[in-house]
C-alpha cells in the first residue's frame, strides 16, 4: 500500500479512571497527533480517533474504592481527560465514549455478527465467586500472594511487583476484593475466542505482511518490540481467550441465555475506535466505512506497550473473522516513560499530571510537547526529568530556535521597517543553505512517515541551527552601510528559514507554529509543500511587530515541580512495620520519668554519639544517645526529655549507660525527642 488516499489514525483509549500523565503522553497520544497533524498538512483525509475506556473493573473498582457509582467516575474523568487532550493540543477529529448508547449497539452487533461465523466457542469453567456478594470476580477482584517472588498484593492478572502475568488460580491465599473472603470455584459458561485456529496466518502477517500471500504491509516497518512480544506469544501457542465476563458493568451480551454477562473490556474498547468512527462520520457528512473498508486506507494504531497483543494479535482476528475490515498496517507502539529515576505510578502519585502541568506552567503546551517528543520511548524506555525538560527549553527552544526567529524578525524591523526586502541574488553558500534546509525538510518527512518522531525532531531542529549559523557566517550587520543589496538577499534567505520553521515544527508545536505564521503575517493556510519552498515570501509584504516565541524556564519553577514530587515521594513513603502487639502489663514494666539534661558532650571516636547526664530529681545518671548527627550537645543542654529508667545498663564505647531517652520518627524519617510540652510535669514526674 504505497500511496494510500486516507488515514484511520486510532491513539489507544485511556480508562476512564482517573487523569492523564506525561507516560500517557508520551506513550500514545503525542505521537498519534503528531503523525495525524503531519498528514492533514500534506492534504491527506484523515479520521483521528479516539475517547474514554469506560467498561473494566479499572472502572468498577475506582467507583467501589470512592463509595459511588461507575457512571460516576466515568463521567468525571471523561470530562478531565477530554479537556487535558484539548488544552495540549491534542486534535481528535472525536473524543468518544465507550458508555455512549451508540457504541453499545455497535458492539453488540458485531459481536453477534462473530457468534453467527462461529467464531467463538462456548466453554463452561470454573471461575472465583465471592460467595457473600454472589458475584463471579473478575481478576483485578482477586488478590493474593504472587507465585513467583511473593508479593503479598498480587492481582489476579498481574503481579505489579514482578510484572508477571499471572492467572486468579495461580495465587496463594486468594482474596476477594470485594468481602475479604476466600473465594469459590463456581461453574460459569463464557463465549471464548479460539485463538489458537488464527495462529498461522497471523505469523504470516506480522512477520511478512502478507495476507493470504497478498502485501499488506511493509514489515520492515514495524518496531522490533512489536514483532517480538506478538512472535513470542504466537511461538507460545495462542490459547483460547474468554470474551465475555460475569459482571453487571459494561456491554450487555446480546444473545439469551446471557444474563449477567458482558463483553470482556478488551472485546469492547477496540470496537469503541469503529464506534467513534461511525459517530464522526455521521456528523460530518463521511462515510465510515471508507475508512474500516477501504484498501487505500491507512490504518495505525498508536499505542504504549502494554497495549501491544490486544491491537496486533486480538482486535486483528476479531477483524479478520468478522470480513471486509482492513487491518492496520502499523502498531507503533512505544516503550515506556519513567519519572526522575522511577517508574511512574497512579497509586504512590509518582506522576506528572497532564492537567496539573497545565495549569503550573500556563501556556507552555508546546515546550511540553518539545521536550516529550525529544524523549518519546520508541525503542527502549526513556526518562523525564524536570532538569532536562529546563535544559531542552533553555538549550535548544530559547537559544537556538527562539533566538534564530527573533534575530531575523528584529533585524527586518531595523532594517527595512518590517518590509520583505526586494534584491535577491543568490550566492553559492545562499544556494548551499536553501538546498540543505530542502534536505533536512525531506529527511523530516520520511522520519515522520517511519514513526520516528525523535529524529524528526531533530531534523527541524537542525533547520533552525542552521539557520543560525547562516546568520552568523553572513553577518549582515557588517555590511548595512557598504552592500545594502547583500543584506537584502541575506535577510530573505532568512526569513524563507523562518517561515520553513513555521512548517516543519507544526506537527511537533502547532501553538508555536501558528504564532510564528502571524508573527510572518503569512495569511494563507501553510502545507507540507511549504517546506523546502523559498516562494512563500513573494505572498509578504510587511511582517509583523516580533513577540518572543519561547521564554526561559527559572530554576525557582523547577525546584517547585521538584517539591511537589518530593512530597508525594514522602507521602506514600513505605512506612516500617507496625511491630507485635504487647500487653498492659508489659507497658507497665517500663518505667518512664522526665529529666533535665545538665550536661552533654561528644562521645569521643564516634559520630553519632552523645554523652549525656541527666537529673531526674533523686539522682543523675549518665546516658548515651544515638542523635549526635541530629544534635549537637548546645542543642539539648537544659532540655526537658523523657527517660526509660529500668533498662539494664550497658556499655557504649567504654562507657556505661544508665538508661535510654525516648525519641521517635515522623513519617518522613525524621528523629525528635519524646518531651513533655507542659511545665506542671517537667521535672521527677512519672509518666509510665
Ligand atoms: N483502556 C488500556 C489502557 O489505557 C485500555 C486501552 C484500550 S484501547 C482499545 O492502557
Ligand atoms: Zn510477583
Amino acid at each position: 500500500m504505497k500511496n494510500p488516499s486516507r488515514y484511520l489514525i486510532t491513539a489507544a483509549l485511556p480508562y476512564a479512571n482517573g487523569p492523564l500523565h506525561l507516560g500517557h503522553i508520551a506513550g500514545a497520544y503525542l505521537p498519534a497527533d503528531i503523525y495525524a497533524r503531519y498528514q492533514k498538512l500534506r492534504g491527506k483525509d484523515v479520521a483521528f480517533i479516539c475517547g474514554s475506556d469506560e467498561h473494566g473493573a479499572a472502572i468498577t473498582l475506582r467507583a467501589k474504592k470512592e463509595g459511588v457509582s461507575p457512571q460516576e467516575i466515568v463521567d468525571r474523568y471523561h470530562e478531565i481527560n477530554k479537556k487535558a487532550f484539548s488544552d495540549l493540543g491534542i486534535d481528535f477529529s472525536i473524543y468518544h465514549r465507550t458508555s455512549s448508547p451508540e457504541h453499545h449497539e455497535t458492539a453488540q452487533a458485531f459481536f453477534k455478527a462473530l457468534n453467527e461465523k462461529d467464531a467463538f466457542t462456548i466453554k463452561t469453567t470454573e471461575q472465583f465467586y465471592d460467595e457473600e456478594n454472589k458475584q463471579f470476580l473478575a481478576d483485578r477482584y482477586i488478590t493474593g500472594e504472587c507465585p513467583k517472588c511473593h508479593h503479598p498484593n498480587a492481582y489476579g492478572d498481574q503481579c505489579e511487583k514482578c510484572g508477571s502475568t499471572l492467572s486468579p488460580t495461580d495465587l496463594i491465599n486468594p482474596k476477594s476484593v470485594l468481602s475479604g473472603n476466600e473465594p469459590v470455584l463456581k461453574e460459569t459458561s463464557h463465549w471464548f475466542l479460539p485463538m489458537e485456529r488464527h495462529e498461522k496466518w497471523l505469523s504470516e502477517w506480522i512477520q511478512e505482511g502478507t495476507l493470504d500471500g497478498k502485501a499488506q504491509h511493509n514489515p520492515k516497518e514495524w518496531r522490533n518490540q512489536v514483532v517480538g512480544q506478538c512472535m513470542s506469544w504466537i511461538n507460545g501457542g495462542l490459547q483460547p481467550r474468554a470474551m465475555t465476563r460475569d459482571l453487571d458493568w459494561g456491554v450487555k451480551v446480546p444473545l439469551e441465555n446471557a444474563e449477567g454477562k458482558v463483553l470482556y473490556v478488551w472485546l469492547d474498547a477496540p470496537i469503541g475506535y469503529i464506534s467513534a468512527t461511525k459517530k464522526w462520520a455521521a456528523d460530518n457528512n463521511k462515510n465510515w466505512e471508507d475508512y474500516w473498508k477501504k484498501d487505500d486506507t491507512k490504518l495505525i494504531h498508536f499505542i504504549g506497550k502494554d497495549n501491544i497483543v490486544f491491537h496486533s494479535i486480538i482486535f486483528p482476528i476479531l477483524l479478520k473473522e468478522y470480513g471486509d475490515f482492513i487491518l492496520p498496517d502499523n502498531v507503533p507502539a512505544n516503550e515506556f516513560l519513567n519519572l526522575e529515576g522511577d517508574k511512574f505510578s497512579t497509586s504512590r502519585n509518582w506522576a506528572v499530571w497532564l492537567h496539573e502541568y497545565l495549569e503550573d506552567l500556563p501556556n507552555k503546551e508546546d515546550e511540553l510537547r518539545f521536550v516529550l517528543a525529544s524523549i518519546f520511548p520508541e525503542s527502549k524506555d526513556s526518562e523525564f526529568t524536570w532538569k532536562d525538560y529546563q535544559d531542552r527549553v533553555n538549550n535548544e527552544l530559547v537559544a537556538i530556535f527562539g533566538n534564530f526567529v527573533n534575530r531575523v524578525m528584529v533585524l527586518t524591523n531595523k532594517y527595512y521597517k518590517g518590509f520583505v526586502p526586494m534584491a535577491f541574488h543568490l550566492t553559492k553558500e545562499d544556494k548551499a543553505v536553501i538546498k540543505e534546509v530542502k534536505e533536512l525538510g525531506k529527511k523530516l518527512g520520511n522520519s515522520l512517515e517511519a514513526y520516528r518522531f525523535r529524529e524528526g525532531l531533530t531534523h527541524a531542529m537542525n533547520i533552525a541551527r542552521l539557520g543560525n549559523k547562516y546568520l552568523a557566517d553572513m553577518e549582515p550587520w557588517k555590511l548595512v552601510n557598504d552592500d545594502p543589496d547583500r543584506v537584502s538577499t541575506i535577510m530573505k534567505v532568512a526569513l524563507q528559514i523562518t517561515v520553513n520553521l513555521a512548517v516543519a515544527f507544526y506537527p511537533f508545536m502547532p501553538e508555536k507554529a501558528r504564532v510564528l505564521k502571524n508573527m510572518l503575517n503569512i495569511k494563507r493556510n501553510l502545507t507540507w509543500k511549504d517546506l523546502g519552498s523559498f516562494t512563500v515570501l513573494q505572498e509578504i509584504e510587511r511582517i509583523n511587530k516580533p513577540e518572543l516565541l519561547f521564554n526561559k524556564i527559572e530554576d525557582s519553577l523547577i525546584t517547585e515541580q521538584l517539591n511537589k514530587l518530593e512530597e508525594a515521594k514522602l507521602a506514600h513513603k513505605p512506612h516500617e512495620p507496625i511491630k507485635d502487639e504487647i500487653s498492659f502489663e508489659d507497658f507497665t514494666k517500663l518505667d518512664i520519668r522526665v529529666g533535665k539534661i545538665i550536661e552533654a558532650e561528644k562521645v569521643k571516636k564516634a559520630n553519632k554519639l552523645l554523652k549525656l547526664t541527666v537529673d531526674i530529681g533523686f539522682e543523675k545518671r549518665t546516658i548515651v544517645s544515638g542523635i549526635a548527627e541530629y544534635y549537637t550537645p548546645e542543642d539539648v543542654l537544659g532540655k526537658h526529655v523523657t527517660v526509660l529508667l529500668n533498662l539494664a545498663p550497658r556499655k557504649i564505647r567504654g562507657v556505661e549507660s544508665q538508661g535510654m531517652i525516648l525519641m521517635a520518627e515522623n513519617n518522613k524519617g525524621e528523629l525528635g525527642f519524646v518531651s513533655p510540652i507542659e511545665d506542671r510535669i517537667k521535672e521527677g514526674n512519672s509518666i509510665g
